[in-house]
This record gives C-alpha cells, sequence and structure tokens, in this order.
C-alpha cells in the first residue's frame, strides 16, 4: 500500500505575515492521519515554516537545491544546508526550473544524487509541452526524463523518491488534465519502472500537478496510480489546500 502524498508548492509567494496566517488557517482545518503533507515554502521562509510545523505531522520541503555539495556558488543552497534546516522533501526539475533557469536533466540527476545522500527525498518533477502532447510524445518525453536520472544514479538510489507528473500545459493554467488522462500516463511511468525494478515500480509514490483545485481532487485521486498531488495556487489558500488534503480521508 502507498501512502498518499500532498506536496505544496507556493512558488515566489508569501511574507512572514500571510505564512503566520496560513498556518493558523490550515492546522485547524485539515486532517493529517491519512496522507503525507507537505509545505515548500520559498528558502527565506523554511525557518519559519520548520518553526510552526515542528509539533505538527506536517512535512517540510524546499523547491530547489544546488547541483554541487558546497563552495563558491554565489546564491546557491546546498541539499546539506536543507537536511540542517529540517527539510524531508525536495522538488527537482519542475518545468519552471528546465524552462526559465534552463536546468538540464544532468543538473537534475546531479540534484537527485546529492539530496538522497543527505537522507531529503527528491520529488522528480516530469511532464510534457502542449506540442509534445499534440505530436503524442508525452510517453516518451516523460520516461525519458525519468530514464535519464535513474541511468545517472541507479535504481537502487531510485528508491523511495517521488515523481510528480506535472503537463506542461496544465501548470497554472487552469487546464487540468482529466482523471483518465492523468491514470494513463501515470501507468505508464509505473510500467516503464516496472522494467528496471518491480518492487520499485510499486513503491513509488507518483503524483498529479497542474490545476489541482478542492473540486478536481477527488477524481484525480481515486485513480489507481495517483498517489496524490502536487498544488500550487490552491496551496496558497489555507482553506483550499486543506480541502484537498482532506479528500484524502
Ligand atoms: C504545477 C502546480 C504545482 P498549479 O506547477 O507545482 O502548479 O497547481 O498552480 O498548476
Amino acid at each position: 500500500m502507498r501512502r498518499p502524498i500532498i506536496i505544496a508548492n507556493w512558488k515566489m509567494n508569501g511574507s512572514r505575515e500571510k505564512n503566520t496566517s496560513f498556518l493558523e488557517h490550515f492546522l485547524t482545518a485539515v486532517n493529517a492521519e491519512t496522507c503525507d503533507i507537505v509545505i515548500c515554502p520559498p528558502l527565506p521562509y523554511l525557518s519559519q515554516i520548520q518553526q510552526s510545523i515542528e509539533i505538527t505531522a506536517i512535512n517540510l520541503g524546499s523547491q530547489n537545491v544546488c547541483q554541487y555539495p558546497e563552495g563558491a556558488y554565489t546564491g546557491e543552497t546546498s541539499a546539506t544546508m536543507l537536511a540542517d534546516l529540517g527539510c524531508q522533501y525536495c522538488l527537482i526539475g519542475h518545468s519552471e526550473r528546465r524552462l526559465i533557469f534552463n536546468e538540464s536533466d544532468k543538473s537534475i540527476a546531479d540534484k537527485f544524487l546529492l539530496l538522497k545522500k543527505n537522507n531529503i527525498t527528491p520529488v522528480l518533477c516530469v511532464g510534457e509541452t502542449l506540442q509534445q502532447r499534440e505530436n503524442n510524445e508525452t510517453e516518451q518525453v516523460v520516461l525519458s526524463q525519468i530514464d535519464s536520472v535513474i541511468h545517472s544514479v541507479g535504481i537502487n538510489n531510485f528508491i523511495d523518491s517521488v515523481i510528480a507528473y506535472e503537463p506542461v500545459w496544465s501548470i497554472g493554467t487552469g487546464l487540468t488534465a482529466t482523471p483518465e488522462q492523468a491514470q494513463s500516463v501515470h501507468l505508464a511511468i509505473r510500467n516503464h519502472l516496472k522494467t528496471h525494478n518491480s518492487q520499485t515500480a510499486s513503491g513509488t509514490r507518483i503524483v498529479y500537478g497542474g490545476s489541482v483545485k478542492p473540486e478536481n481532487a477527488a477524481d484525480l485521486f481515486s485513480q489507481p496510480d495517483i498517489d496524490g498531488g502536487l498544488i500550487g495556487g490552491a496551496s496558497l489558500k489555507a482553506e483550499s489546500f486543506a480541502e484537498i488534503c482532506n479528500v484524502l480521508s
């Protein structure tokens, strides 16, 4: 049995005051018993959130990490620092980082390995653009994004990571993949993982991201290979994020 996981990706939003108010409302509204819940705030707020969730069942995540272990990399944050701050999860390969910040498969694989070395669970984001979907390249694109990491880090390092399938055309656009469209890609990912290792395939949590809202969460999460969600816009409001988490209770 895979335990569902719901991850909030706040992207570059928030302030100390907004974060405090979010947590006040969220912690009273959410039932955190039936799934893992992770909040990924912007880096400057990691400590603030960590202190507020310390005695709760909520987990801390980072939206990014440096691909190098330490040294002269101005403006970067290492996996060791994230572990030191109490991060248990970290997003890597989000399409906004691949497309806006030109992240390569190689740097994503390097980040993956550094996170594993620091006992932080990588959440590997993969997904196709609209043009790739229209060219029927969805599976090929998504599976090759996953394989480039597996080939670099080895299947044994891949165990216990999380995969987030996020079709680029559905991110922040209000367009959500239908539950059937999402399930079909999630199943393709799981079947593909089987070709590497059957235990990894059945144990890996594959979450869906892209305009998930309280109105569509139940249908998406009821699909057999969708193990939760990566939530952007709808995770910024305590009530809507709690409603999405509570779908699983
Ligand atoms: C996809 C998702 C969370 P949104 O990026 O990462 O964002 O829910 O706003 O589409």
